[in-house]
């Protein structure tokens, strides 16, 4: 078979993925695919994946209604102990998946490790949920009487999610919402499906019964929006840009369907008098350059108090033009490509929005042709010093390899810089004075914040979500993701045998 990749026809290899629709692997309706390819060497097929369309939708969720029957009966802590049984096989395929989603997206070995662990932890945590699930038991007003509340699930849950999280992510929505007793449909994104293939695969496994957990490739507009619009489904969970966020939101809003929202970033790292340099220069590095940037957590603001500021700039500036960029299965890769050729474009068209505004460019700025590099998306770790706060570099979430320095007057014009922003999800600060610390962590309207460390790196068991146009006041993770899965229902029994009235009597 033949298809066209950038205008060119390439011939196709691999293995050809299929939907996962009540327990059973089949292809989709209308029969088309596509080709995905390894963003480091384009020549390398890493499967050929459905493109689904509405009828292959309604298919997956008919499955997930279908099964919402048994499953939200099945008690807690076997559900819990179906996903004890997906993290032990996750765990014994680590290495294995990890090097399929270096292939797939193209980050370090390194860090796609870490993508499968935080799923790994996700599903070890929530495995526990079942075992918890806590309600509330609380005194009754009246005699004789007894009173709680309980958690309910809600039935079928939409989710939509994004490529750079390929297996993290699918976990942190999926994991809640199956133990809390609820079924799923999960679109993953185009570019990464084998690692939410994986995940499913891994939970089939695991023995997860048909119906409760299903996949459906495809693109946002044929598959993710009558996912979102489907009225038998009732939760929808997105992580992604804030633009395709409101639509969804839009979509959600006439059905009041309960909606997470999990959008853009621009975190900055604030870096004051007294900060250990080597310290905040290391966290900048791993904050600004892991993934390629590709984070919605990526420290892609960096405000540095004057009195430190060239000494900052000097040191961060060589440390970012010694990072080796390449294929991230090599060992000595420190950066990878980016996710494809648009998200390449999109930086290179921020690296001259920088400079018409006249940031000052001070490594970087271009993408990387030739050798090793020229079947793939790489683009040089870039760095614009002297930039204004209201920059568009320093405002606008770039989604790549491109931080923007700037210089602040202290603590306070450092907190209203980091403030100034659409967005609120991860903020960190590097100082060792604890009153400073202290008024930053109070000051800083984020989701996260982080002291001495950098903007990512957040851990399972707490919630994760951000502030402002980054989400929709809900939290992911942590118990956060056990009150957005379910709904209370409150409780009252009169074991008094007479009608009793409150608030009446
Ligand atoms: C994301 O970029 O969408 O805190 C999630 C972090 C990771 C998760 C990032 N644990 O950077």
């Amino acid at each position: 078979m033949l298809v066209s990749f950038g205008g060119e026809m390439r011939a196709t290899a691999g293995r050809v993925y299929r939907n996962f629709i009540g327990g059973e692997w089949v292809g989709p309706s209308g029969g088309a695919s596509e080709v995905n390819r390894n963003p480091a060497n384009t020549d390398e097929v890493i499967g050929e994946f459905p493109l689904s369309g509405e009828n292959d939708v309604e298919a997956a969720v008919a499955a997930a209604r279908e099964a919402y029957k048994t499953w939200r009966l099945v008690p807690a802590p076997k559900r819990g102990e179906i996903l004890f049984r997906v993290a032990e096989l996750l765990v014994k395929r680590k290495e294995e998946y990890a090097r399929d989603m270096t292939r797939e997206m193209g980050k370090v070995l390194a860090e796609t490790r870490g993508d499968v662990q935080e799923a790994i932890d996700m599903t070890y945590y929530m495995a526990g949920e079942g075992r918890r699930l806590f309600g509330q038991t609380t005194p009754s007003e009246l005699p004789n009487k007894f009173a709680m509340s309980v958690r309910q699930p809600i039935g079928v849950c939409g989710m939509i999610t994004p490529w750079n999280f390929p297996m993290a992510i699918p976990s942190w929505k999926m994991m809640p919402a199956l133990v809390c007793g609820n079924t799923v449909v999960l679109k993953p994104a185009e570019d990464t499906p084998l690692s939410s293939y994986h995940l499913v695969e891994a939970m089939a496994e695991a023995g997860m019964p048909a119906g409760v957990v299903n996949l459906v490739g495809g693109d946002g507009p044929a598959a993710g929006a009558p996912l979102a619009q489907n009225k038998n489904v009732p939760v929808v969970s997105f992580t992604g840009s804030t633009s395709t966020g409101r639509i969804i939101a839009e979509i959600c809003a006439p059905e009041f369907k309960h909606c997470s929202l999990e959008m853009g970033g621009k975190n900055i790292i604030l870096i004051l008098q007294d900060a250990n340099l080597d310290l905040a220069v290391d966290g900048a590095i791993w904050g600004g350059f892991g993934t390629s940037g590709q984070r919605c957590t990526a420290a892609s603001r960096i405000a540095v108090d004057k009195k430190v500021y060239g000494e900052f700039v000097k040191r961060f500036v060589e440390r970012s033009k010694k990072l080796r960029v390449g294929d991230g299965l090599d060992a000595s890769t420190d950066m990878g490509p980016v996710i494809n050729e648009q998200q390449l474009h999109t930086v290179m068209s921020y690296v001259e929005i920088g400079k018409k505004e006249g940031a000052k460019l001070a490594t970087g700025g271009s993408r990387l042709t030739g050798g090793d590099w020229a079947k793939g998306w790489f683009h040089e770790p870039t760095v614009f010093v002297d930039c204004d706060a209201k920059m568009r570099i320093a405002q606008e979430e770039i989604f790549g390899p491109v931080v923007a320095v700037m210089p602040v007057e202290g603590l306070e014009q450092g907190i209203a810089v980091a403030n100034d922003v659409p967005y609120g999800l991860s903020a960190s600060v590097y100082t060792r004075n604890v009153n400073a610390a202290f008024s930053a962590l109070r000051d800083l309207y984020t989701g996260i914040v982080y002291v001495n460390a950098p903007t990512i790196g957040a851990e399972t068991h707490l919630p994760f979500g951000g502030t402002k146009q980054t989400g929709n006041g809900h939290r992911e993770a942590a118990v956060a993701a056990i009150d957005f899965y379910t709904e209370w229902k409150s409780i009252y029994v009169d074991y008094s045998d007479k009608l009793q009235r409150a608030q009446i009597d």
